[in-house]
């Protein structure tokens, strides 16, 4: 029984490795086991903090299996072999008790740094406020007066391969955004709780009902991203994809216009005399 189960692990990782390598740009392609290729500074982070991560629990799983065998095979029962009966020993207690110290320190440095980093930019230069509804998302430039919409799964019947569009990611209106911006994403909730992610620009937080959450991106690849509601809302929570369209500032600039959205004038505290 556990040596059919373990060779049902060993099958799947001999066939699912190879196949990572396979990542598509914006989406998880099958079998993929690592995180997207990053297009935003945060994902990137997330990316050097996990691997840092993946580095120290190898290197003490390593070590705490080798200990585990090899007290298992010395010290097994023989015969005419007293065991010994001592139970403290304040030198390996005081080791113990740092390296776990010092382990948790090395992580909590990069993690907290990382935390802030994800939290808000400066200055943004563009900022789109998102609004999870039961079940579709809403998106408000509010830069720009009049630059909002609706944004809606396309049916499966009419989704078009060819054009790139994929089941259950793409939307009748993708989010535009122009590519190396500092974009501040608020997100906000109309009835229960959602959560905005978009995997390959690293961002995921809570909407909520209540409240104004901030997050940031800065994509730095044209393309198109794909991103879901990550927090279970209701019955058509996997019904509300999210998917961004990275393009150069020019046409960013025309496809606003074309919405019909005019860029509202700059206030500044000094405009209001403060
Ligand atoms: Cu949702």
């Amino acid at each position: 029984m556990m040596t059919r189960y373990f060779s049902a692990i060993l099958a799947f990782l001999i066939t699912a490795l190879p196949l990572g390598a396979m990542a598509q740009d914006g989406y998880a392609g099958s079998w993929q086991l690592n995180m997207q290729e990053p297009v935003s500074p945060i994902l990137r982070e997330i990316g050097t903090f996990h691997d840092l991560l993946l580095w120290i629990i190898t290197v003490i799983t390593v070590i705490v299996t080798a200990l585990m065998l090899y007290a298992c095979f010395k010290y097994r029962r023989k015969k005419g072999v007293k065991a010994a009966d001592f139970a403290h020993n304040t030198v390996i207690e005081i080791i113990w008790t740092i390296i776990p110290i010092v382990i948790l320190i090395v992580i909590a440095i990069p993690s907290f740094t990382l935390l802030y980093f994800e939290d808000r930019i400066p200055e943004p230069e563009l900022t789109i406020k998102t609004t999870g509804y039961q079940w579709y998302w809403g998106y408000e430039y509010t830069d720009y007066d009049d630059l909002e919409f609706l944004a809606y799964p396309i049916a499966d019947v009419d989704i078009d391969e060819s054009k790139g569009q994929r089941r259950l990611l793409s939307t009748d209106n993708p989010v535009v955004v122009p590519v190396d911006t500092n974009i501040q994403i608020l997100i906000a909730a109309a009835d229960v709780l959602h959560a905005f992610a978009v995997p390959a620009a690293g961002v995921k937080k809570d909407a909520v009902p209540g409240q104004l959450n901030e997050t940031w991106m800065r994509i730095e690849k044209e393309g198109t991203y794909f991103g879901q509601c990550s927090e279970i809302c209701g019955a058509g929570h996997s019904y509300m994809p999210i998917e961004i369209k990275a393009v150069s500032k020019e046409a960013f600039n025309a496809w606003a216009k074309a919405q019909g959205g005019k860029l509202k004038p700059k206030t500044t505290l000094e405009d209001k005399g403060l």
